[in-house]
């Protein structure tokens, strides 16, 4: 089954988002197979925003990445990758249409709530990134049977 990397950023948290976020991907049918609160290094940071290491805008996104905790997520479903994204809405808030996450709660591209592995590749990228295999977890949902 397909698995993604979502991750509510250091405004989401502060702003007490983490509920409505993960609730949002239980309600549509997904399964959560890994998850913590945890502060990203700034290691991390530029090594999971390695893509945008020559945008003007890299140095305030290691900045506002490491400014506090974020939630980790790892999400699993029939395809989480994409359906994840639309659920996020536009990268920005302003262009985000309402009913999406960044559509509902964010103004502003600096502080835009959530992120979201943007193809397979970057999924299998990020999750190594961010947890280790021992703390994913693999169980079967009732639930799927009324999915799928
Ligand atoms: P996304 O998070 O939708 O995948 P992205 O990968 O293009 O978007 O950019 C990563 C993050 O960088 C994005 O969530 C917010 C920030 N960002 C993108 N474009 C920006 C810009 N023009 N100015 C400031 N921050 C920006
Ligand atoms: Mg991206």
């Amino acid at each position: 089954m397909e698995k993604t990397f979502l991750m509510v950023k250091p405004d989401g948290v502060q702003r007490g988002l983490i509920g409505d976020i993960v609730s949002r991907f239980e309600k549509k049918g997904f399964q959560l197979v890994g998850a913590k609160l945890m502060s990203i290094s700034n290691e991390l940071a530029e090594e999971h925003y390695g893509e945008h290491k020559e945008r003007p805008f890299f140095g305030e996104l290691v900045d506002f990445i490491t400014s506090g905790p974020v939630f980790a997520m790892v999400w699993q479903g029939e395809n989480v990758i994409s359906t994840a994204r639309g659920m996020m809405g536009a990268t920005n808030p302003k262009d985000a249409a309402t009913g999406t996450i960044r559509g509902d709660f964010g103004l502003t591209v600096g502080k835009n709530i959530i992120h979201g592995s943007d193809s397979p590749e970057s999924a299998v990228r990020e999750i190594g990134l961010f947890f280790k295999e021992e703390e994913l977890v693999e169980y079967s949902k009732l639930m799927n049977e009324w999915i799928y």
